[in-house]
């Protein structure tokens, strides 16, 4: 542990007082009925940072009220899709001119770095900013070889009132995977952050206000799964709910959801592989393991786990990466130059720790890390960058997302030996492929089982290309053209243009 890079704490001035959140129903920013708050308290900082209003189920039926009655009237989705676009550009501007005080308690309420917060809130406006170009491209296709007199239309019309919950995690970037989106379709939202980071979304909904949204087409409404989140996915007046977070609350929505049979979207958990071929430029692989299995702590749905590496080269290449790890600068968000923050909460920390623990005694190494880090001045609510190897397929730590700086490493002698232990695995959200070889790389792109496969690159990402997971790593797709064609419903239109039948 002391020859790791720990960043102590640079005794940042923080915000005076608590940011309050508040529910934004109907246009309208209210407290909860009975008063209910819950604090949030800065895994990295030890401060409460934010004063949340907790809903219940009146707040969060109140919301859908307000999202249904702002659809079924048309003053969102009658607009033309050039005057949705302005508003979504004004939004992408806004916050753009907000992103230090977004970032700022983005990081406290989260524990991640200050810089990954500002990349993530300046990459979420250009999200924004991409789906105003998608709002003015709403558009069916047209039959006209039918025969006759007879011409086919569809018409892409929103699907109507949506709920969207969203996880701690990414919690400004996965609200603009779905928003925007939904909002450029012509739909009515009601949203649901996490309990544990609320303030960036409660900003957004300051911002939405701003940019001249109408009132009631996006709702807010802060608290806990049960009861608000599990109200806004079964609820009959809503239409749609999109999720992202863990498997097994994804199940939950799915199984409320059910009820009205509602279109559910899901992005859910990954185990994601990265496979190392002995021809691969090693240093550059190694760069991307590294990044991929530390970046937001690796609390990432992305986060790439799971190193699949060919026995000829593991040991070296371990040997870099380790060293590597070393390198990265765990510490204080607030410091630029930390790389790595906090773990969300203290119990989340007790679940990684849980995973490397139980390797240990199935008989792996850690040879690197494997307990809490103390950042002075800061206190505990870290994790050591960590590194286990002699890892068998069926260890907990190689199948389950351990959503932590935890590595695992595999070894291989074979493509389809590599491509049987990537995809004997329970998710698919993406894999990735190092080596020179073409004909590898395609092979290996055809064979894994991933919605998204990266070939000698890792988590880039852009707002066109769309994303999301095979397996139960989840329903729907997100970003992209097809980011906002699940906001859509198809309707045909069949007519007859002759005055007579044929
Ligand atoms: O997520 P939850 P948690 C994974 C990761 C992590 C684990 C637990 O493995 O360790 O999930 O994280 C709301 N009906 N991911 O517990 O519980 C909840 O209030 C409706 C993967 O924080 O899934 C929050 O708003 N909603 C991931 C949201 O669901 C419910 C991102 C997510 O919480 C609900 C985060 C219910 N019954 C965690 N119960 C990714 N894919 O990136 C909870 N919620």
């Amino acid at each position: 542990m002391t020859d790791m890079t720990v960043i102590p704490s640079i005794g940042a001035a923080l915000p005076a007082t608590p940011f309050h959140a508040r529910h934004l129903i109907g246009g309208v920013w209210q407290d909860s009925a009975d008063g209910a708050v819950s604090e949030r308290v800065s895994p990295s900082h030890g401060v409460v940072v934010s004063r949340a209003a907790k809903g219940g189920k009146t707040e969060a039926e109140a919301a859908i009220a307000a999202a249904r009655a702002a659809f079924d009237d048309g003053r969102w989705s009658g607009l033309t899709g050039k005057a949705r676009a302005a508003v979504l550009l004004r939004v992408a501007d806004l916050i753009e001119a907000n992103v230090e005080r977004m970032a700022l308690l983005e990081t406290l309420e989260s524990g991640k770095p200050i810089t990954q917060s500002r990349g993530e809130v300046s990459g979420a406006a250009d999200l924004w900013r991409y789906t105003a170009a998608l709002a003015r491209g709403v558009a069916g296709e047209s039959h006209n070889a039918l025969g006759g007199d007879m011409l086919a239309v569809t018409l892409k019309e929103p699907i109507g009132v949506v709920s969207i919950i969203t996880p701690w995690n990414f919690p400004f970037w996965i609200l603009s995977q779905k928003l925007p989106f939904a909002l450029a379709a012509g739909c009515c939202c009601v949203v649901k952050p996490s309990e544990l980071t609320p303030s960036t979304t409660v900003m957004l909904g300051e911002l939405l206000t701003k940019a001249g949204m109408p009132d009631g087409v996006v709702n807010i409404v802060l608290g806990y799964g049960h009861p608000v989140g599990a109200v806004l996915a079964a609820d009959p007046r809503v239409d749609m709910v999109t999720f992202t977070g863990s498997t097994g609350v994804g199940r939950a929505i799915a199984a409320a959801a059910s009820g009205t049979l509602k279109k559910v979207a899901l992005e859910l958990g990954g185990k994601n592989p990265q496979v190392i071929f002995p021809d691969a430029d090693l240093d550059s692989a190694a760069d991307a393991v590294v990044f991929g299995v530390y970046f937001n702590v690796g609390q990432c749905c992305n986060s790439g786990s799971r190193i699949i590496v060919h026995a000829d080269i593991a040991e070296a290449f371990t040997a870099k990466v380790v060293d590597l790890s070393r390198k990265v600068a765990f510490g204080d968000p607030l410091d630029p130059n930390t790389q790595v923050g906090a773990i969300v909460s203290a119990e989340h920390g007790a679940k990684i720790d849980g995973y490397v623990q139980s390797a240990k005694a199935a008989g792996a190494k850690v040879v690197l890390g494997g307990g809490a880090l103390t950042v002075p001045g800061l206190g505990a609510q870290f994790y050591q960058p960590t590194v286990v190897t002699g890892v068998t397929p069926d260890m907990a730590i190689a199948r389950d997302e351990v959503f932590g700086p935890v590595l695992t490493v595999l070894t291989f002698t074979t493509l389809d030996e590599a491509l049987h232990l990537v995809n004997d695995a329970d998710y698919g959200l993406s894999a990735g492929v190092w080596s020179e070889n073409v004909h590898t790389c395609l092979t290996f792109a055809r064979g894994a089982q991933a919605g998204t496969v990266w070939t000698n690159t890792w988590m880039d990402g852009f707002p066109e290309v769309t994303f999301g997971g095979v397996k139960q790593s989840g329903l729907g797709r997100e970003i992209g053209r097809q980011g906002l064609e699940e906001f859509l419903e198809t309707k045909s239109l069949v007519m007859r243009i002759g005055r007579t039948r044929a």
